[in-house]
Formats: C-alpha cells, sequence, structure tokens
C-alpha cells in the first residue's frame, strides 16, 4: 500500500479534480503490475496497473492481489468503473486504503466488487489513505473546494508595511511555496497584495502545473498591465461589475458577485461548480482573517523569518493545530490544521476500516 501512495504522488498537481490514486497487482509476493492516475481525464490508477502487466504474467491475473490507494470507481464518469475492469479480469483480492466520498461511490465500489465474490479489504494505512485523498474527499463532501492559507510573518508579527512591498522570507521558502502552488488547483489574493507586491502567482520554482489565478478586486483597481494577467495560466478577476471595454490578455475572465457578507461562499459555490477541487489563499491580511473567522480553511503554511519589522500589517493567528514544524535556513515553517479538517481526516480512516 505503501507503493501504491508513492505511486498516487507521481500525478501531483495533474489529477484535480480527481484524487492522486496509485494501484499495485501482487502475485505469490512478487509485484506483477503498478501504475497511478497521470491525470485527470485519462485512465485509472487501475487500468494503468492492469496494462502494465507483462504478457508471459498476464494470465495470473484471476490469481494475484490488487492493492489501491482509494476505492475503485463504480460510474462511468470520463473513464469506464474500474469495477468492471477488476471483475472482467477475474482478480479475486483487493485491498484498499480508503472510502472514495464521491457522492456515487462511497461504499458501492467495494459492494459491487463484494457481490460479485471478490475479496475486499478496506481501511489498508487508513491514516495515511485518507491524507493521499483529503483534497478530492474534502471538495466532494463539503461542496467546496479544499482550502490551504498561506502566508509570511517577521518574527514581530507582521506580514507586510501598507503600500510597500517587502520581502520577509527566504528564496528556499519561496520554492517551497511554488512547490504548493503545484499542489493547488487555483490560488487566491486581493487587491492590495496585487497592487503592492504584483505577483505572477505561477509556479516557476517547481515542477507540475500552475494553479489558476484568481484576484478580489471589488471595483477593479488592478491594471490589466498586473504581471498576473500575463503569467502562465488563466486567471478570474472577482469584481462587481465587470469592465466595458477590455485590454486584458484572452486569458482573464471576469467574475461578477456582490461584494456583501456571502461574497466568500458564493465564490467557493462558482469555484465549485467550475470543478475547482482546491484553493490556495496567499493573502492579504484582511483575506486571510475572512477565511478564518468564517471557519472556510483546512490547512495554513506560515513563514516566519528571523526579520524584525517593528510595525505594520499584523499577521493573522491561525487558530489550529501544528502537524508540522521545520526549518528552511533561518525561516521557520509551521503547517496547522483546522480542527475540521483532523476530525474528517479520522472520520474517514475509521469509515474506511469498517469498510
Ligand atoms: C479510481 N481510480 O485512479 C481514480 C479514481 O471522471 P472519471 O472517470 O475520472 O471518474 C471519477 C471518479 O473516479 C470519482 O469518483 C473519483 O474520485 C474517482 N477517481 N477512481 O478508481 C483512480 N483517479
Ligand atoms: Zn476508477
Amino acid at each position: 500500500m505503501r507503493r501504491c501512495f508513492d505511486l498516487a504522488r507521481m500525478g501531483e498537481g495533474f489529477t484535480a479534480p480527481n484524487p492522486m490514486v496509485g494501484a499495485v497487482l501482487v502475485h505469490d509476493g512478487r509485484i506483477i503490475g503498478e501504475g497511478f492516475h497521470a491525470r485527470y481525464g485519462e485512465v485509472h490508477a487501475e487500468v494503468n496497473a492492469v496494462r502494465s502487466v507483462k504478457p508471459e504474467d498476464r494470465q495470473l491475473l484471476p490469481h494475484s492481489t490488487l492493492y489501491v490507494s482509494l476505492e475503485p470507481c463504480c460510474i462511468h464518469g470520463r473513464t469506464p468503473p474500474c469495477t468492471s475492469l477488476i471483475l472482467q479480469k477475474k482478480i479475486p483480492e483487493v485491498l484498499v486504503s480508503v472510502l472514495d466520498y464521491t457522492a456515487e461511490v462511497k461504499g458501492r465500489g467495494v459492494e459491487i466488487l463484494r457481490n460479485n465474490g471478490v475479496k475486499v479489504t478496506t481501511g489498508v494505512l487508513a491514516e495515511e489513505g485518507a491524507e493521499l485523498s483529503i483534497i478530492r474527499n474534502t471538495f466532494v463532501a463539503k461542496r467546496r473546494p479544499y482550502i490551504a492559507l498561506k502566508f509570511a510573518q517577521s518574527a514581530d508579527g507582521f506580514m507586510g508595511v501598507p503600500g510597500r512591498q517587502v520581502w520577509i522570507s527566504n528564496k528556499y521558502s519561496k520554492r517551497l511555496s511554488h512547490k504548493l502552488r503545484n499542489r493547488f488547483a487555483a490560488i487566491l489574493v486581493g487587491t492590495n497584495t496585487a497592487l503592492t507586491d504584483d505577483p505572477s502567482l505561477d509556479n516557476r520554482l517547481w515542477y507540475g502545473s500552475t494553479p489558476v489565478k484568481i484576484l478580489l478586486d471589488r471595483k477593479l483597481k488592478v491594471p490589466d498591465s498586473a504581471k498576473l494577467f500575463h503569467s502562465p495560466g488563466s486567471s478570474i478577476v472577482v469584481c462587481e461589475a465587470k469592465p466595458n471595454t477590455t485590454d486584458y490578455p484572452d486569458t482573464v475572465a471576469f467574475l461578477e458577485l456582490a461584494f456583501d457578507e456571502h461574497l466568500l461562499d458564493r465564490l467557493l459555490e462558482h469555484l465549485a461548480v467550475k470543478n475547482i477541487s482546491s484553493l490556495l489563499v496567499e493573502g492579504g491580511a484582511k483575506i486571510l482573517e475572512q477565511f478564518i473567522k468564517r471557519d472556510l480553511w483546512d490547512e495554513a503554511w506560515v513563514f516566519t523569518s528571523e526579520k524584525r519589522l517593528g510595525g505594520g500589517i499584523p499577521a493573522p493567528f491561525v487558530p489550529g493545530t501544528e502537524v508540522q514544524q521545520f526549518h528552511l535556513g533561518n525561516d521557520r515553517v509551521e503547517v496547522l490544521h483546522a480542527i475540521d479538517r483532523r476530525e474528517f481526516s479520522s472520520k474517514i480512516a475509521m469509515l474506511s476500516a469498517t469498510g
């Protein structure tokens, strides 16, 4: 199953809104096939695992065991159901880590296999499996993208100085934040951040993909020359009223929303409809605070440098449980999980164990 997890991560950045999934076929203690879901819309991990079996080993399939990090699907999505493949290839035993919370699957994949005589064990390394599929399962269960907050603060707790760009964290932290950009389907900043920092919001310093860039800009104060509109990938400007004439590149779309207390809910709903399964919120402070206040976040990445600013915009307080802490040069990186997210992940692990 650990091999399945490693294989699954090979698809990181390319599978959204699908999960990363890995599968391994074992016969008599020997791996005869393995595969992963490499890209959204392409074949599933199980299919790749079966395809990878050498011609001389194919007759072993009816005597082998399939390990898979997520419950095999039983629906005709963009590809045929994996349960059908397993039955067709007469694979007698399947070991699953966690259930797929997609409404039409959620235990039915396991049930179909069992009803057709396949021996199925669920909950194998369930805690790790639940973490691997947390983005997909949060997206389908909560009907909103999985949300991560990310910001850098000075040693004395400031995120910046109003109206001026200050670089707080170091180049290693910057590279890690680009790695995060590969993991998320969308990235969001507000007007002030776009105006003072003029960020590109793309992923230049890591492998993989660039998220959809989202700018919250009520009054369209950010000029069409801003870097984020011209960097790779597409962007969405959330505003009160769309511009009449536009010199923006074709990759820029506008979304009109009312800027009231329901703005974030409406935005998240819109992203969910667009199949955007995860969102990285990079600031500024006011926007981060709104997500925190509304309990609309799952994980947070806080980079703290040794620099002191002596004043400025206070960094938000993130009321989560620290799950990881490490240093990158002189920066300290903390990863926090929201209470809800921790409970959800444990619940998935527990329910998966009972099948
Ligand atoms: C699997 N194995 O490798 C993946 C699964 O639209 P589709 O055809 O890609 O199917 C979407 C469904 O498949 C949905 O339930 C999603 O969670 C699951 N992803 N399932 O058996 C895989 N990537
Ligand atoms: Zn499948």
